[in-house]
């Protein structure tokens, strides 16, 4: 699906994305959904879509169809001869839980401990290579009712850059994301930055390391938040042991799922770490899960959660995810709350493949 406007990072450009969304039906015919965030390249992380479509079909799916499980918790145990490949087993797990959810009556929220938390705050990421285009994508955000706005930072576009938004928003809660842009040479730039009141900065440093981080967060009184570094609930452990971080950007797909993103939240929230829920430039379902993910009590900062026309067109999901005065609404009905619009999903498949239970 094409993106409304190029997600731009030093990285590399994003400008349509592939996606794998995951149907699981049990015995009565409910459904759970479950979407695989992994993108066509492995720029951010090793996974891609096709590595992922091969790890879920060749490896994940038949440990389901021969080991049936009674809970999603269980999903974790299951996968763990299988290294890694964290978006492959979130994009089954999420599924899993939606399904869980739904056979129990309960909406995904509070079968994770959202506790009826009715909304959430949304934010919003500016990916842009321009501060004039990044401005005006920043006004009409602000318009629609954002709260705090994210962009993406490198060495050649960080202290000007923010300069000239901070002059046009003194007072707007900013953070910074640089995608592992800089290293430890660059800690003069990167103080330099302390004056601008950041939120916080995300993954400055190395996009898996959690060492040098701890001496750059001695060093700077913005505070450090670790996104690429943390794909386990260990990493989250030792980078809050060493202080690498005061904050942690907890993504679904990162991770590997919905029950080692609740393991980690629980662990920073005993230990007063700030926490706030990522984003892949995802279609419904993932938004819907992490919507769900965020309503939990240590959810105390707006995470990347943003509407579904933020960048589509349409989406896949009825109804679609929207912000009314900032917030985006946590549903109450069973799972996720949200259907597939197969419409939508059918105008945009390319592939799709169908197992069965074997037991
Ligand atoms: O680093 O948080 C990131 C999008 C793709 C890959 C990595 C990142 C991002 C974002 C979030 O910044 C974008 C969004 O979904 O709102
Ligand atoms: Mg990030």
């Amino acid at each position: 699906m094409p993106l409304k406007t190029p997600f731009i990072t030093h990285l590399g450009v994003v400008k349509e994305r592939m996606g794998i969304i995951v149907e699981m039906i049990d015995r009565d015919g409910l459904s759970g959904y479950g979407e695989g965030v992994a993108f066509s390249s492995p720029w951010y992380t090793e996974e891609t879509v096709f590595t992922s479509l091969h790890v879920i079909t060749e490896f994940l799916i038949p440990l389901l169809q021969h080991n049936p499980i009674e809970h999603p918790d269980q999903a974790i145990t299951l996968f763990k001869g299988i290294r890694r490949n964290h978006m492959a087993k979130a994009a089954l797990e999420t599924a899993l839980w939606d399904l869980y959810a739904k056979q129990e009556s309960k909406s995904l929220s509070m079968l994770l401990g959202g506790g009826g938390r009715k909304q959430i705050p949304a934010g919003v990421v500016v990916a842009s290579d321009s501060a004039s285009i990044a401005l005006s994508q920043i006004e009409s955000y602000l318009k629609a009712g954002y709260q705090r706005i994210k962009v993406k930072i490198h060495p050649n576009q960080d202290y000007e850059f923010i300069k000239e938004i901070r002059r046009h928003h003194p007072e707007l809660p900013i953070m910074a994301d640089a995608n592992s842009a800089y290293s430890l040479k660059d800690v003069d730039r990167l103080k330099a930055l302390d004056e601008f009141n950041l939120l916080m900065i995300e993954q400055p440093l190395g996009f898996d390391d959690i060492i040098e981080h701890a001496i750059l967060q001695k060093e700077m009184t913005t505070p450090i938040c670790l996104d690429e570094s943390i794909v386990t609930f260990e990493d989250a452990r030792k980078a809050v042991e060493l202080r690498s971080c005061r904050v942690i950007n907890i993504k679904v797909g990162r991770v590997g799922g919905l029950s080692e993103a609740k393991r980690i939240h629980d662990y920073c929230f005993e230990k007063g770490i700030q926490v706030w829920c990522g984003g892949m430039i995802e279609f419904g379902v993932s938004r819907a899960h992490n919507i769900a993910l965020a309503s939990l009590p240590g959810f105390s900062i707006p995470g990347d959660i943003s509407s579904s026309s933020r960048f589509w067109e349409e989406d896949i999901i009825t109804p679609e995810v929207t912000v009314e005065n900032g917030m985006i609404q946590v549903p109450t009905e069973p799972g996720i709350g949200f259907d597939l619009d197969r419409k939508r999903l059918n105008q945009t498949l390319v592939t799709k493949h169908s197992f069965k239970l074997k037991t």
